[in-house]
């Protein structure tokens, strides 16, 4: 079990332990052992695991909540979290989920109405009941409907990343099955969608149906939804992820990877083609209607070909124009994670990162890249300990000195710089004038009207340092909608101004997404990819902003940091 996970379950129960009031000692320990558990550099169950060591060496952790954190590791829950289960509707977590309700409103509502579920919630808001409550009132009500309403949107959704590791892990416990050459994700998956609802997994080989039995015998397996011949779904893992495997002959593979890509709208469109040209596409293979003669279905591109159509990349398969290039034959040529020559936005301990320059280098180097932009916060985000005017220009003096030393990758100085509430720079112009490569971003007032916030942004496109906006609508995935700005106009005034977008590789971000970057692109926009890495690991996040890039039709040529290090270096000056 990862720390985050642990960590996830040590703050639910804190929440649960703020609804039934327990005492608030019990509760801070909880809440600060969850941050000593994510913020802790090594596995703690790796730490469980030796004899040798015990965890409440660990800062933070005493002797109660080291016995919790042992059955959390083996069993995902812990003794006091299972009581307050019972104790209130398994729901109290999803009402955790609904802003603006804090574990105190809830105990409240739970108390008086004595409701378990969301509908009820839902119900108690449209009644105006809500409101009959201590500091409750018409604008609670409205506020819980509306986040009633983004919940039931996510609930059941995961981030693309946590399907790609469970995809690379299912991957790894099936394709050694004997009988299976192949096991290949299919579905939101494989198109890179940002989340994904249930994972795909497409099995072929001469006898691929023996991993149907291995996968719904896997120890992972929290539930078998169902096991046929061809096909077994079962919800896997801790979160309860439904995998849905299908056993497939090779002569129908292509044909099943082409359907069960997907997506829905794509599929549509291009059985109607087939169609128009006397044929019918189903998941078996492509036939002629007129004598059901099979002319395809081996594989995708055979499929595609025989529908006068180029082999069309999945994440450009939603049905927004990628036929119609097809057919054309100007689909875009598409970014690929080999073409990235550098990351531009990473910190470091100087600020919230948990490696230091030298070991993002390192890991950078090890990636293969040329260069880095170590980009970290400033100083109004105190809590991260930003940097403030005088270690800018420090640091930026600190990276010319280990740029001589050579660390075997160029470094480029750079700071990711709030933009403040008003649309100003957090730091001078002075000293952001040291460094190579200014990233702005917002991260406070982000619940500003469209209108300040477009102006906001506006004014911090006219500083004259600012090279890149930082993920650049603020959304998190399944937590927190982007805000609202007159997009195309600051893309516009980008262009302008010689600034950059960034589409953040942030597994929880993925900020620019695909619709965004292709209307940024139509208005001429650059663009960068960068990871926000805060440890070494993380620079893999990579290949979850390409996966975006290429969802919004972008080629290297739109993207800065598929130059070379001279390139880039020569770009960054040109700014008017
Ligand atoms: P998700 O799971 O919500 O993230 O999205 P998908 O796209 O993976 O959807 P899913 O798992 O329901 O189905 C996988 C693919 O199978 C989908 O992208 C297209 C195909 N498919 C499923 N049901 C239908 C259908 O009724 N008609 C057509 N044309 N295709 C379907
Ligand atoms: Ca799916
Ligand atoms: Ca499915
Ligand atoms: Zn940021």
């Amino acid at each position: 079990m990862e720390n985050k996970e642990i960590a996830r379950v040590l703050s639910e129960t804190a929440d649960l332990m703020e609804i039934a009031a327990d005492n608030g000692f019990a509760i801070r320990s909880y809440r600060n052992g969850a941050t000593a558990v994510e913020g802790n550099p090594e596995r703690i169950e790796d730490i469980l695991r030796d004899p040798a060591r015990k965890i409440t060496d660990l800062p933070g952790i005493g002797k109660g909540l080291a016995q919790a954190i042992g059955e959390i590791v083996t069993t995902g829950s812990c003794e006091r979290r299972d009581q307050l289960l019972e104790k209130f509707p398994p729901t109290a977590l999803e009402f955790l989920k609904i802003q603006g309700l804090g574990p105190k409103s809830i105990a409240l509502i739970f108390e008086h109405y004595r409701i378990s579920t969301i509908d009820e919630l839902e119900r108690l808001c449209q009644e105006q009941k809500l409101r009959e409550l201590p500091r409750m009132g018409a604008k609670l009500e409205e506020k819980v409907l509306r986040s009633i309403a983004q919940y039931r949107q996510h609930s059941g959704r995961y981030l693309l990343s946590y399907a790609a590791a469970m995809a690379a892990e299912l991957g790894d416990l099936l394709s050694s099955t004997p009988g299976v050459d192949s096991v290949t994700p299919a579905g939101s998956l494989r198109r890179g969608r940002e989340t994904v609802g249930d994972l795909d997994l497409l099995v072929t080989g001469p006898a691929p149906t023996a991993a149907l039995d291995r996968f719904v015998a896997y120890s992972r397996v929290s539930e078998v939804l169902g096991h046929g011949e061809n096909k077994a779904s079962a919800k896997v893992g801790h979160e309860g992820l439904q995998v849905d495997v299908r056993a497939l002959a090779p002569e129908s593979y292509g044909a099943a990877m082409q359907y069960f890509t997907g997506s829905k709208d794509h599929n549509v469109a291009i059985r109607q083609r087939a169609v128009k040209l006397g044929l019918k596409l189903s998941e078996y293979g492509l036939f002629r209607v007129a004598d059901e003669v099979k002319i395809a279905g081996e594989t995708e591109e055979g499929i595609y070909q025989a529908l006068g159509l180029p082999w069309i990349p999945p994440e450009l398969r939603e049905n927004t124009g990628e036929i119609e290039a097809a057919e054309a034959g100007s689909l875009p040529e598409l970014v690929e994670l080999s073409q990235i020559k550098g990351d531009l936005h990473m910190h470091t301990t100087e600020s919230d990162g948990r490696g230091t320059l030298e070991e993002m280098a390192e890991a950078a180097r090890a990636r293969g890249y040329e260069y880095i932009a170590i980009t970290d916060h400033s100083k109004a985000l105190s809590m991260t300990n930003g940097l403030d005017e005088k270690r800018v220009v420090a640091f930026a003096q600190r990276v010319r000195e280990v740029n001589a030393l050579g660390l075997g990758i160029r470094v480029f100085s750079g700071l990711e710089c709030d933009i403040l509430k008003d649309g100003a720079m957090d730091i001078s112009e002075d000293a952001l004038a040291e460094l190579d490569l200014v990233i702005g971003s917002i991260h406070s007032h982000m619940n500003q009207e469209s209108a300040e916030m477009t102006d906001r942004l506006l004014r911090a496109l006219q500083s004259p340092s600012l090279r890149i906006i930082g993920h650049p609508t603020g959304r998190i995935l399944l937590q927190r909608e982007p805000f609202p700005f007159d997009f195309e106009r600051i893309a516009a005034e980008a262009v302008r101004r010689g600034v950059w977008l960034e589409i953040n590789s942030s597994p929880e971000r993925l900020d620019l997404h695909g619709t965004l970057i292709r209307a940024a692109r139509a208005k001429g926009a650059s663009f960068t990819i960068s990871t926000d890495s805060h440890h070494p690991k993380q620079l893999a996040n990579m290949r979850y902003g390409v996966t975006t890039a290429r969802r919004g039709w972008l080629g290297p040529q739109h993207i800065l940091n598929t130059r070379g290090a001279e390139e880039f270096a020569r770009a960054l000056q040109s700014k008017s």
